[in-house]
């Protein structure tokens, strides 16, 4: 390794370290996932990197050579506390082979996520700088890169979040604090998010060619016809690096089988489809996530060629007052909030991980997530595709204060610029159902008025074809932001974070509360959120918080709610916290993170699990599937789906 070429980069990086620029200005479009073809050469560059840590006090003076592994974060995966508490910038490098063939290609280099503030530098230049974790950001490198040569990438990255960061946090400097005594410079971060701030490099980075000429972007809606025919709609946009070279397009469209079933020509088009194969959710069909293929060819003036293949379903979404649906039937949501977190990985992507959670999540019976509190990997995206799991798509503005920011457009800039990151990112996936603007954000304050009305606007510019919400924890008598969006995602925790220990109230608060959503705002409604901190193998009987039978109760409590309100129309969803025991900071109301999840963090279920089960399966029998065959192994009938009295009595 090239440590003097690393640490030239060190010391010029304060320099011509960036202030703070767009993707626009600087990087090149990431929305496209990466993908081999016959023009296209994809290369990974994961792998074990070299991993220095940057002084606060001194950023351009790296220290600590250490080996890190791409993907991954950084915080659990040495001994040392101050890797994990770190702040400030952190830096990796590795080297890339690049083949001769390359010469001529023009050649991006793309990384996955880094989390907050990231700079990439190829053999020790700035080729581009990104904000904001949970996204994709990309450079066209063409001419950075040596081809028949070892090329030094390294990327910088910084998780020091402030006021105008997304999620926000801050540095605080103790120092001069009266009461205790810190050494001198003494600075932590704190953040009001309850999930742990991990940083590093969390998904893949790849290098990659395309030609000269190429296909920058493709967008795929797809419209169910009376005459139960389906029209895909497409448009392609191209890029040149030439100053003049004009391109053609032509478009062949693949069944979910592979066979080609229309051809057209055009970068704009619509392609009517007789018989199509829906995509239909998970446990709504025999066959879920059924996907076509648009392959999209360019043939340039200059000679240059380039295929790209770009998945999509054929589906359509509506909402009213009351329902969503999907092809024009009900949909209930049966899900989780989820969190992108495990042992010693952190945030980083884990693909033994993403397909043990697919299956527990079909296991269970679930039809949906939501990415809380932030986009999540592509690679967990294709999964939901593929498998018919239904997405709430969600930005990484957890808990955003703007009041803080009044009169400064950057907050706003920074979310808006996530949210315009996560729809063209995922504008195609079938699986994306509704996209939520934000948790729990201050949206009872006059200043969430004229913030959320830029936001909406803006997503509904960017795509017309899905539903909006935000989270919300408000109460509907102060809240301003909900007759902006279409569906209303209430959080709420009664049993827990109020009435702690008394579940007997639950039923009569989770009814009122929600019916008052809907009745103020005539919207359906969604329990985004509920649930109760539970330590797996901890037993008490009658129940008594943190113990398995505590959460049990709690959630059975809240199904005679879910009941009673699903019955009248308007209640369209369940979404329990969490999906998996997660990490968070160190606190005094949290046993070595929040321990809400229906799996412990190493995916074991909790009791609350095989609870969760049979309602899950039953509500798919009730309301979408009236012959579906229940698991023989499923442990509870499916009795929470028509409770009465004697199933779960009062006190
Ligand atoms: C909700 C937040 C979520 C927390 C949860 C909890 O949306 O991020 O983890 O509370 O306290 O308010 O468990």
């Amino acid at each position: 390794m090239k440590w003097s070429l690393l640490l030239a980069v060190l010391v010029t990086a304060s320099a011509d370290r960036p202030k703070r620029a767009r993707l626009a200005d600087d990087g090149v479009f990431a929305s496209l996932q990466p993908q081999d073809s016959e023009y296209r050469e994809l290369r990974s560059l994961d792998g074990v990197w070299q991993f220095r840590l940057a002084p606060r006090a001194d950023p351009e003076r790296g220290f600590r050579g250490l080996p890190m592994p791409v993907p991954s974060s950084y915080n659990d995966i040495t001994e040392h506390a101050s890797v994990r508490d770190h702040l400030g910038w952190a830096w990796y490098s590795t080297e890339a082979w690049v083949p001769r063939s390359w010469a001529g290609q023009r050649a991006v280099l793309r990384v996955g996520s880094a989390h907050y503030t990231a700079s990439v530098y190829v053999n020790g230049a700035l080729v581009v700088t990104h904000s904001g974790g949970h996204l994709p950001f990309a450079a066209d490198v063409t001419d950075r890169l040596q081809p028949g040569q070892a090329n030094l990438v390294t990327v910088a990255v910084n998780n020091t979040l402030t006021d105008v960061t997304v999620p926000q946090g801050r540095t605080v400097y103790k120092d001069n604090n009266t009461n205790y005594v810190y050494p001198a410079g003494y600075a932590t971060l704190e953040y009001n998010f309850d999930f742990f701030n991990y940083a590093g490099i969390h998904r893949p980075v790849v290098l990659y060619t395309t030609p000269p000429t190429f296909i920058d972007d493709v967008v795929v809606t797809t419209t169910l016809e009376n005459d139960g025919t389906a029209t895909v709609k497409y448009h392609v946009s191209t890029s040149s690096r030439l100053s003049d070279d004009s391109a053609t397009i032509e478009v062949s469209l693949a069944t979910p089988d592979g066979s080609v079933m229309a051809e057209a020509a055009g970068s704009t088009g619509s392609i009517s489809v007789t018989a199509p194969q829906l995509w239909w959710p998970y446990l709504m069909d025999a066959q879920p996530g059924r996907q076509y293929t648009l392959e999209v060819r360019m043939a340039a003036a200059s000679g240059a060629r380039d295929v790209y293949r770009q998945k999509f379903g054929i589906r359509q979404f509506s909402w009213n007052a009351t329902t969503l649906a999907v092809n024009g039937r009900p949909v209930y949501i049966r899900g989780f909030g989820m969190h992108e977190d495990s042992d010693l990985r952190g945030k980083g992507l884990d693909l033994p991980l993403i397909v043990k959670d697919f299956n527990l999540i079909e296991w269970v019976g679930a039809n949906c997530f939501r990415t809380s509190h932030y986009p999540y990997a592509e690679e967990i995206m294709d999964a939901a595709d593929a498998r018919g799991i239904l997405v709430i798509d969600e930005t990484p503005a957890v808990s955003l204060d703007y009041s803080a920011t009044a009169g400064d457009d950057r907050l706003l800039n920074e979310h808006l610029a996530a949210l315009d990151g996560m729809i063209r990112r995922d504008k195609n996936r079938p699986s994306v159902f509704i996209w939520s603007l934000s948790n729990e954000a201050k949206t009872s304050q006059p200043e969430a008025v004229p913030y959320y009305t830029r936001l909406v606007n803006y997503a509904r510019t960017l795509d017309g074809t899905r539903p909006i919400t935000a989270v919300l924890n408000t109460y509907p008598d102060a809240e301003l932001v909900a007759p902006l969006i279409d569906v209303v995602c209430a959080n709420r925790y009664f049993g827990w974070y109020s009435d702690t220990g008394h579940t007997e109230v639950i039923e009569l608060q989770s009814e009122h509360f929600f019916t008052l959503w809907h009745e103020t705002f005539h919207k359906p409604v969604i329990n985004s959120e509920y649930g109760a901190d539970t330590v797996a193998g901890l037993h008490e009987e009658p129940t008594f918080v943190f113990s398995e039978e505590y959460q049990t109760q709690l959630m059975a409590r809240n199904f005679h709610a879910f009941e009673a309100m699903r019955a009248r129309g308007w209640f369209a969803g369940e979404m329990i916290w969490n999906f998996a025991d997660f990490m968070t900071k160190q606190d005094t109301t949290r046993v070595v993170g929040n321990r809400k999840g229906i799996f412990t963090r190493q995916r074991q279920p909790k009791m609350a699990a095989h609870l969760l089960r049979s309602r899950y399966w039953g509500l798919a029998r009730l309301t979408d599937w009236p012959d579906l065959p229940l698991p023989a192994d499923l442990m509870f009938s499916d009795s929470y789906t028509a409770l009465d009295d004697d199933q779960c009595p009062a006190p």
